[in-house]
């Protein structure tokens, strides 16, 4: 970080001056931009944290790779290791975190632009923040189909194979596959379409990612110059910290936003809608 380049935006590069401009009434749009890190709290390992992360406790699938769980053309050859990951991650058996509320709260605070997430866990959703307000940029669980003649695939059936363990096939003989966007697929329209939002943020809060799947990972470095950028995650990722309105929150996602809801006066709030969710 740069420390010696006057910020423009803000009056410092602190959390405190971060909750000033959202009070100001000059920070009308927020953009999040968020990944694993904010549901591993919910108990939803991410990908590449050492030890807990998903990629660390592939061994026993046997797979060539640990991100060819998530490869089309390895899905197609054997789904298997994919759907016993999937028994782990199915939403419903979580909770959304205070990170989750955070966000929700920011949208009931009329200041949310757009929350872009990576996470297919759908615990944005189960925390209330407005379905248009969301991007889901990698699809989610929340719908399937046939990754051959892609007709839909219904929501119990799907459970049903899910929590029994066994694969689901369409009546056409395909494999059936969650609409999240595997290595290899194309990021659904609805990400493309509201890139611009990027650039329109006033201020921009990535949050639990490390930055380091595109095209998502280049959301930051669209935002305009007179745009204020957070971070909040447990190590530093995206650049973020080279522009001169940029502050880093490094530690966890959930004592992050508690610091910011505390700056901001929101703190009860806050708690009390999680509790509430
Ligand atoms: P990642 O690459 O695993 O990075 C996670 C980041 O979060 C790392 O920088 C961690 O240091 C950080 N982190 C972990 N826990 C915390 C915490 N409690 N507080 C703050 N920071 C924390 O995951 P990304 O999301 O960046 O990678 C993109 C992939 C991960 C997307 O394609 C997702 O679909 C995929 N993924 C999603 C989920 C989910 O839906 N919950 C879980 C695992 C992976």
């Amino acid at each position: 970080v740069d420390e010696d380049v006057a910020p423009v935006v803000l009056t410092d590069r602190t959390v405190k001056a971060v909750a000033e401009f959202i009070l100001s009434g000059n920070c009308k749009k927020v953009v999040f931009m968020v990944g694993a890190g904010i549901s591993t709290s919910a108990g939803i390992p991410d990908f590449r944290t050492p030890g807990t992360g998903l990629y660390s406790n592939l061994q026993r699938l046997n797979l060539p790779h640990p991100e060819a769980v998530f490869d089309i053309s390895f899905f197609r050859e054997n789904p298997v290791p994919f759907y016993t990951l999937a028994r782990e991650l199915y939403p419903g058996n979580f909770k959304p975190t205070v990170t989750h509320a955070f966000i929700r709260l920011v949208a009931d605070k009329g200041l949310l632009l757009k929350c872009f997430t990576q996470n297919i866990d759908t615990l944005e959703r189960a925390a209330g923040v407005p379905a248009d307000r969301m991007v889901e940029a990698h699809g989610s669980f929340a719908s399937q189909r046939c990754i051959d003649c892609k007709a839909p695939y219904s929501d119990s059936d799907m459970r049903h194979h899910i929590n029994s363990g066994t694969i689901p096939r369409c009546p056409c003989g395909g494999l059936v596959k969650p609409d999240i966007t595997f290595f290899g697929e194309a990021l659904p329209s609805t990400f493309h379409d509201s890139i611009h939002l990027a650039e329109e943020a006033d201020l921009a809060i990535v949050m639990g990612s490390s930055l380091s799947v595109y095209p998502f990972a280049a959301l930051p470095g669209r935002c305009s110059d007179t745009c204020a950028r957070v971070l909040i995650n447990m190590e530093s990722a995206g650049g973020i910290g080279s522009r001169r309105d940029d502050v880093l929150m490094l530690g966890t996602c959930d004592n992050g936003v508690r610091r910011l809801a505390k700056e901001l006066g929101w703190d009860v709030e806050l708690e009390k809608l999680w509790n509430s969710i």
